[in-house]
């Protein structure tokens, strides 16, 4: 299997994230990806690619452009007032007050975002773009007739919606790969997210379309982030009722209860018809990780992939979450060699 990655990631490095009332370092770290990119050679899983630049129009086609634009200048605009140090959004545009975007980089990062767990640095722009290039030339790979294609994205993106970044997330990897396929020819795309964590920002990008199905398999928003989306009574609005099924899960919900789900959005990409199919491959569901709970195991993730290799279908992971750093390649890499056994 190909594996698209650019070191770019390395230049977005987060120096701190809330955690349980405290200044903690981010658990979305640069060491993610390069343990991964490790175990991909380690396994001799195939070629390691880098991306093409294929500019910002594949981004726009899911971002708003007032969005896309204010991460293409923020960092400069942050630091021009002489701070180093990170931007980190901490005042939410909630309930009752208005929707206008201020003038301020401060206020627009705010405006923008849906959490603190995303900082503005001085290399985020180069890392996002660079995934969304790494997720584009992914499926690119896919559209010229490959069986399947590794994206190898960080950050991560499912938190991301069309106008607000949020969870480590800032432009949505995955569903930029999913519009890539439709616009280069796919009919209908399949999109399941297995990361622990509900993929709100993709629900919101596709909510109102019948053309891609996103399912997500996650743990229960009734106590688990990102607490306002994920239910199992989203199922789309409009064209897109019925294209969207949320499958959430108990915290603590045994490895039974979660393949009984994986096999029931299976069964749904079965009977939708898709002819593509794109993972939002979070690997916070391992039993040793530090902010989730669930509790797959090494092998579990190998029975991931042999069961979405049954679908039979053209498939591209795009990586997002996964905190336990150590064992991260292992476990996302196992996802990638159980679908080509
Ligand atoms: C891409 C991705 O996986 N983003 C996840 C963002 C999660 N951020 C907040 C996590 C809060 C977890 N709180 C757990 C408390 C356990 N004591
Ligand atoms: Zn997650």
């Amino acid at each position: 299997m190909l594996t698209v990655y650019t070191d770019a990631h390395r230049l977005h490095a987060g120096r701190a994230e809330l955690y349980n009332g405290t200044i903690t370092p981010c658990f979305e770290k640069p060491e993610r990806a390069d343990m991964v990119l490790a175990r991909v050679r380690d396994s001799a899983l195939g070629e390691v690619r880098a991306p093409k630049d294929h500019g910002l129009a594949p981004v726009l086609a899911v971002h708003d452009e007032g969005y896309v634009r204010f991460w293409e200048t923020a960092w400069q605009r942050w630091s021009e007032g002489g701070r180093d140090w990170d931007a980190l959004p901490k005042m939410w545009q909630v309930r009752r007050l208005r929707a206008t975007i201020p003038d301020h980089v401060e206020g627009q990062l705010c405006y923008y975002s849906m959490d603190a767990g995303t900082p503005l640095t001085a290399g985020t722009w180069q890392a996002i773009t660079g995934a969304a290039n790494v997720a584009v030339t992914a499926a690119d790979h896919l559209l010229s007739g490959a069986k399947s294609a590794f994206a190898l994205t960080r950050p991560p993106g499912h938190h991301a919606a069309r106008d607000y970044c949020g969870g480590y997330c800032y432009f949505n990897n995955a569903a930029i790969a999913a519009e890539r396929l439709r616009a280069g020819g796919a009919h209908r795309v399949a999109l399941l997210d297995v990361d622990y964590h509900h993929g709100n920002g993709t629900q919101d990008i596709f909510y109102q379309r019948d053309d891609v199905l996103f399912l997500s398999i996650h743990g229960d928003p009734r106590t688990e982030y990102p607490f306002f989306l994920g239910h199992a009574d989203e199922t789309g609005e409009g064209a897109g009722l019925g294209y969207n099924a949320n499958f959430p899960l108990a915290a603590g919900s045994s490895v039974d209860a979660w393949f009984a789900a994986l096999d029931a959005a299976c069964k749904r990409i079965e009977a939708y018809g898709a002819d593509a199919l794109v993972i939002s491959l979070g690997v916070d569901t391992y039993e040793g990780d530090p902010i989730s709970r669930f509790s797959l195991a090494h092998d579990d993730f190998l029975r991931i992939g042999q069961r979405l290799a049954r679908l039979g279908l053209p498939t591209q992971f795009c990586f997002e979450g996964g905190y336990a750093v150590e064992p991260i390649g292992v476990n996302a890499v196992n996802v990638l060699q159980g679908f080509e056994l």
